[in-house]
């Protein structure tokens, strides 16, 4: 695993807010992190959050369109939660020593994971912000994105709004049909170039909660799979928003608790 960032690359991410790394997992890294998604996915048996009765592709009460936010990709969350290999890979100190340094922070904690599977012919990802969803609200808060697959322009790779996250805000707009509703809230990105990530399998991309991103179609019959983690920078505290969080934890927590359950947001890596 090639987890070792120079200088250069930190300064990329902090200007751009996002990077790209080629060559992150070797053959036999990106074997052991496919079969360890593949098995967890497969023990879910369709549920998308440990605890939380919804089955993937059901309407979870948070995307406005549910059939059409259903084919834009399969997404699980947390399956550190319930495998133990996918825990051993997300608890991966050295990851979060990435995720510290492109943020520059001192501890990082697990948001959540979360596998994204664009299945054949799916829906593209509309142009979104990805911390304006979660319970802390946190300016570098980031996210990893490791390619499963090549990640194409035919199948669906990731596109970013280079340096987006200096002016974008807490406002939001769901992953809905329209790629650019974004724009009714950021006008002034509206005609800027994207960057656009290919990947090959084993690749993977860091980008800011704030940077302004999406993803092609699934113009192939083939999958196009990704595992990803978000990551809450150490010391952040609970904004009101339930997200993803258990409804038992939910019911402990008053706003500006700090979210330091280790069951539910672990710390795996701390300078
Ligand atoms: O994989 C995708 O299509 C979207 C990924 C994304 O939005 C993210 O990782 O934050
Ligand atoms: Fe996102």
């Amino acid at each position: 695993m090639n987890t070792e960032l120079s200088k250069q690359q930190i300064e990329s991410y902090q200007q751009n807010g996002f990077l790209v790394i080629e060559d992150f997992l070797n053959a036999e890294e990106l074997e052991e992190w496919r079969v360890a998604v593949t098995v967890a996915i497969a023990e879910r048996n369709g549920i998308k959050i440990p605890g939380q009765n919804i089955q993937v592709g059901m309407d979870d009460g948070i995307n406005e369109d549910a059939e059409y936010f259903s084919k834009v990709f399969d997404q699980l969350l947390n399956l550190w939660q319930t495998n133990e290999q996918v825990k051993k890979i997300m608890f991966d100190e050295r990851i979060g020593k990435m995720a510290a340094q492109l943020a520059g922070v001192d501890g990082i904690r697990i948001w959540h994971d979360q596998a994204l599977f664009k299945k054949p012919w799916a829906n593209p990802t509309s142009w979104h912000l990805d911390t304006p969803f979660w319970s802390f609200s946190d300016r570098k808060a980031l996210s990893i994105w490791v390619a499963l697959d090549d990640a194409t322009l035919e199948n669906g790779c990731l596109y970013f709004l280079p340096e987006s996250f200096k002016e974008t805000s807490f406002d939001n707009k769901p992953i809905g049909k329209n790629m650019d509703s974004i724009f009714e809230i950021y006008p002034q990105f509206k005609k800027t170039r994207p960057v656009v990530s290919k990947l090959k399998a084993g690749g993977c991309s860091f980008h800011n909660g704030l940077t302004i991103h999406g993803a092609g179609p699934n113009m192939t019959p083939g999958y196009r799979r990704a595992m990803t983690c978000a990551y809450m920078p150490e010391g952040n505290v609970f904004n009101g928003k339930a997200n993803i969080l258990p409804q038992a934890y939910l019911d402990t927590l008053t706003i500006g608790d700090v979210l330091d359950n280790d069951a539910q947001n672990p710390l795996i890596y701390h300078k």
